[in-house]
């Protein structure tokens, strides 16, 4: 059996947190007199968080000093820990565990490639951290999607050759990511949105165990 390493991103892929990112970012923006709707949050996913509060900042025509910068990415965090404390494992996605269970008992490797500096909390909140060979998280990057050196880090660790991943992700940065670094890309929602992956379903319903077995014996060059 061939080796492959698959490597999941997390929010809009394993779990929504996006949802929960909306009601924190929405509450921090209107503290601050800014407007903030569910179009701009579509914007920020797959976006660190200070990118996310830069661009809140500017869509409000916002400046602030350093200190209160740092300030309120706190607060925003704290918000949105709240909602991440109340997580259990109802929240994975549709068919995830399914395919998360298919891989291991086929001996593939996983990993976790995500721009989020909270992922390990969630992935324990959601029962399923021990499912990952490698954690590669925002606290262990410095570079954003689309650059790839999240998933190139997690191919790292997991001893494989880029030609040999698969990448789950739903932001276009991270379908970017993964074919910038030579990765299978694998888009999870819109077929339109992310038409520059290699393939697209609307979520893991659509992933047969078939699909996954061609993946794992399919010879890349
Ligand atoms: P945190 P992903 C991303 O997760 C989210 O999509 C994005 O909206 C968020 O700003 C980013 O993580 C940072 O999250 O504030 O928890 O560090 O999709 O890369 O798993
Ligand atoms: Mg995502």
């Amino acid at each position: 059996m061939n080796k492959k390493a698959f490597i999941f991103d997390l929010d809009g892929v394993i779990v929504d947190t996006a949802k929960y990112h909306f009601l924190a970012w929405k509450k921090l923006a209107n503290s601050i007199g800014v407007d903030f709707t569910e179009h701009q949050n579509e914007q920020l996913k797959g976006v660190s968080r200070v990118k996310s509060l830069e661009k809140i900042l500017s869509w409000g025509n916002k400046s602030i000093s350093e200190d209160e910068f740092m300030e309120l990415m706190a607060l925003k965090n704290d918000d949105y820990l709240a909602y991440i404390k109340k997580m259990d494992e109802t929240e994975i996605l549709p068919d995830v565990d399914r395919v998360l269970t298919f891989l291991i008992e086929n001996d593939q490797k996983i990993a976790l490639g995500s721009a989020s500096k909270n992922a390990r909390m969630i992935l324990q909140k959601v029962n399923i951290l021990d499912k990952f060979e490698s954690i590669v998280d925002g606290n262990d990057v410095s570079k954003a999607k689309p650059n790839p050196e999240v998933f190139l880090n997690a191919a790292k660790n997991l001893n494989c050759n880029a030609k040999d991943c698969i990448v789950f992700e739903d932001s276009v940065a991270g379908v970017k990511a993964a074919n910038i670094a030579s990765m299978i890309s694998i888009g999870i929602g819109d077929k339109e949105t992310l038409k520059e992956a290699d393939y697209v379903f609307n979520d893991f319903s659509e992933i047969s165990n078939e699909f996954l077995t061609n993946l794992i014996n399919e010879k890349r060059t």
